[in-house]
């Protein structure tokens, strides 16, 4: 594809490079320093409909191909992200702010994530079910459930894409896209690998733009699957606008308020570790990131010695260097609602233990002044009281110490006091303590003597309560992206029914 590089770059549909109808542009920001990235087209409804109209039409030809030839597509895309590896985990930095280490791992899990989709192309996809009757054979067959819309959070630029749409198109549908607003570049990229690869036109559309254009996606009655993952604010309208409407299916995967058990008998090396990655990583923009720590009161002061030491002194800077832990978080909005849960907290009356919120000007990287940064916000709070900023989600640095005096079963309470239900972990040497956490935690994704985050591919990923309905990654997104039938063949020329249902046919002349 030639372009001129001055242009705003394009939406990807019907396998065109397009402008769309819109008026609006907008620009990719780098959030250490406030550098224009690209700047895109905004779409607009009618360019959903578009990229709709678009993936309808290519459907059938699509869902007609073997799951290993539409597949094939998919592993030249893997090839592609494995050889550009460092490059694109740069380029997710750039985007997004996550510190080296994180953008590489962000493309490591989108390959993974296509292997799976794509390897699991030459694996059964059905069952043999047995049947009453001899002569019967029973099968449950899949079939894919048409269009799927996809709309992604900016905080897994790759991976996240990757875990709705590779599974989406191996399972024979067609996809419509649209990436975060805040992480266009990399929607960019992964149209430009996709129309790399030949995939027929219309298989794979991209839209790029704001929420108005994901709404335009949830409103079209043509897209029979939406995936989302993002805030469970937008998540739940998606829900209550998707779920009266028969034949059009959801999964979403959003927020959490999650938890850390640390009890009496912890290692506390390994509870400073795991709660740090925790809580700092991405900067604390992870859906899974820990904004609790509820510690029993026998390891409560030590802990807290520890964990103080390091969020004093954790490295916040140039998410490109390797030195640096934490990066910016991604836009001004987010730092301002960061100040604000910060605020409540103090206006609630905690005790603050660390307050890095304006970083000292020798903290700010040179050349990064433009960025958005926050240091690590930590406090104290009661367990039992309904505090509002130990209970709602902030997607930062923000994290309360909650001490307990109890047994397990208190600090479980405390863990599932809150609307949400994402991810949480226990750190104990006792394995019953272990084991009372894995049965009584409310979450969907729950660790033991390590950090909540870093979930692989394989594993499912979604949430309770709050934070999620289904599990869009790996085996449990096929849920979503097909339809099961239950197919039963007669090997007789009898008709012979199950339940003891007489097949006779009686007429009049019988009796
Ligand atoms: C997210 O938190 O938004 O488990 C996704 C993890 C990653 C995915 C996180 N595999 O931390």
């Amino acid at each position: 594809m030639s372009r001129d590089t001055t242009e705003p770059y394009r939406h990807y549909v019907d396998g065109e490079w397009i402008e769309g109808d819109g008026e609006e542009t907008f620009t990719s920001q780098n959030p250490a320093n406030g550098e224009t990235l690209g700047t895109f087209h905004r779409g607009t409804e009618s360019d959903v409909r578009r990229a709709v109209d678009a993936a309808s039409d290519a459907e059938s030809e699509w869902a007609g191909l073997s799951a290993i030839d539409r597949a094939e597509y998919l592993w030249e895309i893997y090839h592609e992200l494995r050889d550009r590896h460092e490059e694109l985990g740069r380029v997710v930095t750039k985007e997004c702010g996550k510190e080296i280490s994180e953008g590489k791992a962000d493309v490591t899990e989108a390959w993974h994530m296509v292997e799976w989709a794509a390897g699991n192309a030459r694996h059964p996809h059905g069952d043999v079910v047995p049947s009453e009757i001899p002569e019967k054979d029973a099968y449950m067959r899949r079939q894919p459930r048409g269009v799927v819309g996809c709309i992604t959070p900016w905080n897994f630029p790759v991976a996240i894409p990757f875990w709705h749409m590779a599974i989406a198109l191996v399972e024979g549908n067609t996809v419509v896209w649209k990436p975060a607003e805040q992480t266009p570049w990399c929607g960019q990229i992964i149209a430009e690998m996709f129309d790399d690869t030949g995939i027929p036109d219309g298989v794979f559309n991209l839209v790029q733009g704001f929420g108005d254009a994901g709404n335009a996606i949830v409103e079209d009655d043509r897209v029979d699957t939406v995936l989302f993952t993002g805030s469970a604010e937008v998540g739940h309208q998606i829900a209550d606008k998707l779920g009266g409407q028969a034949g059009r299916e959801v999964s979403l995967e959003m927020g959490g308020k999650n938890g850390i058990v640390i009890t009496e008998e912890a290692d506390l090396d390994v509870a400073v570790h795991s709660a740090v990655m925790s809580s700092f990583k991405t900067t604390g923009q992870r859906c899974v990131s820990s904004e609790r720590l509820i510690v029993h009161e026998d390891v409560y002061d030590e802990f807290k010695r520890r964990f103080v030491d390091v969020a004093e002194s954790v490295a916040v800077g140039d998410p490109l260097e390797e030195d640096t832990f934490m990066g910016p978080l991604i836009e001004e909005a987010h730092v301002e609602k960061v100040r604000r849960y910060n605020q409540l907290a103090r206006d609630e009356g905690v005790n603050v233990l660390v307050d890095r919120e304006e970083l000292g000007d020798a903290e700010v990287p040179a050349g990064h002044e433009e960025g958005h940064w926050v240091g690590p916000f930590v406090y104290e709070a009661d367990a039992h009281e309904n505090l509002r900023c130990t209970h709602e989600e902030v997607f930062g640095p923000h994290v309360a110490l909650l001490e307990y005096s109890g047994d397990i079963e208190e600090a479980v309470e405390i863990h599932n006091d809150v609307d949400y239900g994402l991810a949480g972990a226990v750190v104990s040497e006792d394995y019953r303590q272990i084991n009372y956490y894995r049965d009584n935690a409310e979450v969907g994704l729950a660790y033991g003597n390590l950090p909540c985050i870093g979930a692989e591919v394989q594993l499912p990923f979604g949430g309770v309560k709050r934070s999620g309905k289904g599990a869009p990654s790996a085996r449990e997104s096929i849920e979503a992206v097909t339809e099961r039938t239950a197919w039963t063949l007669n090997n007789s020329k009898d008709i012979e029914m199950a339940q003891g249902l007489s097949a006779e046919i009686l007429t009049e002349d019988d009796d």
